[in-house]
């Protein structure tokens, strides 16, 4: 089958879900450098996790996702970049290397922040800048994108990139607290948050001086879009000089 039709048929569309409370993301051009983290098995294009083009070469991800994918990732890994739906094989760009932040903990996921680089560069593009300043961004609200499960508990990946708008939560909810380490931000709403598969994605703050920073890594959650739950990011501010 040719990959086009393969992940067609892979990431099957559901448009009575949505990636809780998102929108379907139509031009591409807002966000270039979204990316999808993958795998090519057989000739298939698996989704793993979201990405974000930092610079020609580099990919910003989750940590996790490369923990539990690493030799995967090394053996076949791909990333479409700037792709609603990613389909077109020609288009996928090999991973060389991946990089798992030195103070990540599986355990915790605390510093949940790695990077993949690219065989070749990405076409030039819009990179987002990375925040300048740590920040607790109460109050404000930011934007996150993916392709992950459109519902809790559900298998079914979104065909169409998606994007919801939601407030940091500066408490992080009813977290209990020794589950927030220092670098992680929460952020999300009821009804409002990401999913499975969206992991690795951008958190995206764009009132900023510089545009739109990503400011976050999608890390984890108690489920999804639950009231009192939201969504965890890894800061990148304490990672940049590591990026
Ligand atoms: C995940 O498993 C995941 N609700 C990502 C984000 C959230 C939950 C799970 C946040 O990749």
């Amino acid at each position: 089958m040719p990959l086009v039709a393969v992940i067609a048929t892979l990431l099957s569309a559901n448009d009575l879900s949505r990636i809780v409370g998102g929108t379907v993301v139509t031009d591409q051009q807002r966000v270039p450098y979204m990316t999808a983290v993958g795998i090519v098995d057989r000739g298939r294009f698996m989704h793993i996790c979201g990405g974000t083009l930092i610079s020609s070469r580099l990919v910003l991800t989750a940590a996790h996702c490369i923990a539990v994918h690493r030799e995967r990732l090394l053996e076949s890994g791909v990333v479409f970049i700037g792709q609603t739906a990613p389909s077109d094989a020609k288009s996928a760009i090999n991973i060389s290397q991946v990089h798992i932040h030195p103070r990540f903990s599986e355990a915790s996921l605390h510093m949940d922040v790695g990077a993949v680089r690219l065989a070749h560069s990405a076409p030039k593009t819009r990179t987002p800048a990375l925040p300048s300043v740590d920040s607790t961004y109460a109050g404000r609200y930011a934007s996150i994108l993916g392709w992950g499960t459109v519902a809790e508990g559900s298998s079914l990946l979104s065909h169409q990139l998606l994007e919801a708008v939601v407030p940091v939560d500066a408490e992080c909810g009813r977290y209990a607290a020794e589950l927030i380490t220092p670098s992680m931000i929460c952020a999300g709403a009821p009804g409002k948050d990401a999913c499975q598969g969206d992991s690795g994605g951008p958190l995206l703050m764009c009132d900023t001086p510089n545009g739109c920073e990503v400011i976050g890594v999608t890390s984890w959650g108690n489920g999804c879009a639950r009231r009192d739950f939201p969504g965890v990011y890894a800061k990148v501010f304490p990672a940049r000089d590591w990026l």
